[in-house]
């Protein structure tokens, strides 16, 4: 039985209209990554921080999957075998487009997080600085994003997946954070095929066996097809 895993990041959604991070017109354009993506520039600023995250409910909830998106639900819905999506992305375009195997190693825009008892619940679309927790009514609701300095999510099943993977296939990501930039090699480590999709080659791109160069919405559903 074939196992592929998907890695995507921001990339994948750039097409659906949400502007990926390191762009020179991406998001950290008009905000210093410090400012918005780190517990420190939370607890600097949390109104500059939420607001910044609202604003990307916002936009996440006016925009639809891609071909792309489609094309990996269709991979999962036909293939002999198994198929996981681990999205660093924080939209929900891979379960719209009908991926049922989602991962989101980076958390959610639709999640809320206590900073003071880690209680998860889902998100209002627009959240205010001193929320109050559900659970232990601390007023330290946050954003359910893993920031900078943060462990991501399911580590121990992301490196499961990539030790049984039969092949690799990384979408619209610059390789520049870890440790999802490490996964080429992790799934190389475990004998995986290593495909990656991407404008360009990526910052880890010469790890990678094979490169499919172009906009993602046609070059996945012409892998997949
Ligand atoms: C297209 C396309 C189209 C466009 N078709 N392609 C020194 C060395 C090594 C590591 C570290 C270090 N110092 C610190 C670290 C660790 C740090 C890190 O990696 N820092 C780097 C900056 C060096 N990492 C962490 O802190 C992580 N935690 C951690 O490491 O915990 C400890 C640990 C140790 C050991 C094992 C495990 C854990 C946490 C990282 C959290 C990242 N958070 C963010 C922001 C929050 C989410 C949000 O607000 O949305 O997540 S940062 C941001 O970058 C976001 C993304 O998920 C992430 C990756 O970006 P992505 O998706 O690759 O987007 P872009 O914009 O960079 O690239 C888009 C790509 O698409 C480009 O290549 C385009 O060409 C392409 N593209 N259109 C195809 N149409």
């Amino acid at each position: 039985m074939t196992k592929i895993v998907i890695l995507t990041g921001a990339g994948i959604s750039a097409e659906s209209g949400l502007e990926t991070f390191r762009a020179s017109d991406g998001l950290w354009a008009q905000h210093r990554v410090e400012d918005v993506a780190t517990p420190e520039g939370f607890a600097s600023n949390p109104k500059l921080v939420i607001d910044f995250y609202n604003a990307r409910r916002a936009q996440a909830a006016q925009v639809s999957p891609n071909p792309a998106h489609q094309a990996l639900a269709k991979l999962e819905a036909e293939l002999d075998g198994e198929v996981v999506v681990i999205t660093q992305n924080v939209d929900d375009l891979h379960e719209q487009g009908g991926s049922r195997k989602v991962m989101h190693m980076h958390g959610a825009l639709k999640g809320a997080l206590c900073a003071a008892c880690d209680h998860r619940w889902p998100a209002p679309m627009v959240m205010a600085p001193g929320d109050p927790c559900p659970a232990c009514n601390a007023p330290a609701a946050r954003p359910d994003i893993v920031w900078f300095g943060e462990m991501p999510y399911e580590m121990d099943a992301l490196f499961d997946h990539l030790a049984e993977a039969d092949i690799l296939a990384a979408i619209g990501t610059s390789g520049n954070v870890y440790p999802a930039a490490g996964f080429v090699a992790e799934a190389r480590r475990a004998g995986a095929h290593t495909i990656e999709f991407n404008l360009e080659r990526s910052a880890v791109g010469n790890q990678f066996e094979e490169h499919r160069i172009g906009a993602a919405s046609q070059t996945v559903p012409e892998w997949v097809a």
